[in-house]
């Protein structure tokens, strides 16, 4: 599938401000890329517009993808939309919008976790997802400095996209699942071994 066929059936799966989020975490995973590695420009583009294909499926089906992908559901507790659509999303973005890179596949199941020791590529992706220009429910300060930090130094804002995120999932007391605890506390203490050289 070419872009513009990839747009089009984007905008039929998605409601109107996912859609126009998924053109911000495109358009600024392109920008992270030409900072850190301009050859991963083509990629960040497809895997931000493609992100959150999967969004609006029923928890269902994303089961369903997820068995047929290979992909481990996780507890029963954790199996909620909220981390189930990435998992989809990697399984839809093969099937059905015919992406072969499997860099791009693995950032799409990675972007809402994220991962012990991201490639590049997913962590550009993992922290455009919470940076992008549409994305106004987080705190206009804090989303300030990740912008910033985002060009800077990109482990340290995955680290902070991270630990936002488990301070959002404690106040809502949602549970946190292993590996979303897990990534915060890694690329902490990526963060602190990087200070002490
Ligand atoms: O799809 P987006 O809204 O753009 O963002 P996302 O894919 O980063 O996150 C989707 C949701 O997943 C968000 O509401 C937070 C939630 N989430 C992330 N980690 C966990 C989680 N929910 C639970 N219950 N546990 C987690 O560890
Ligand atoms: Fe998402
Ligand atoms: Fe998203």
């Amino acid at each position: 599938m070419d872009l513009s066929d990839i747009r089009k059936e984007l905008k039929k799966a998605l409601k109107k401000e996912r859609y126009e989020h998924s053109e911000g975490v495109a358009y600024t995973s392109a920008a992270l890329a030409m900072r850190y590695d301009p050859l991963l420009v083509d990629k960040a583009l497809l895997a931000g517009l493609l992100h959150d294909c999967a969004k609006y499926l029923s928890v269902p089906t994303m089961l369903r993808y997820c068995e047929a992908a290979g992909y481990d559901a996780g507890e029963k507790k954790f199996q909620n939309s909220g981390l189930l659509h990435a998992k989809a999303g990697a399984y839809l973005a093969r099937e059905k919008y015919k992406i072969t890179d499997p860099e791009i596949i693995s950032a799409i199941l990675w972007h809402t976790t994220g991962r012990i020791d991201m490639t590049l590529l997913e962590k550009i992706l993992f922290v455009s997802d919470f940076i992008e220009p549409n994305r106004t429910k987080i705190d206009a300060d804090v989303q300030a400095r990740i912008r910033q930090l985002a060009f800077t130094d990109i482990d340290r804002a995955v680290y902070e996209v991270a630990d936002q995120t488990c301070n959002y999932l404690n106040k809502k007391t949602a549970a946190i699942s292993p590996l979303t605890a897990e990534v915060c506390n890694y690329y902490k203490e990526v963060c602190g071994r990087k200070e002490e050289k």
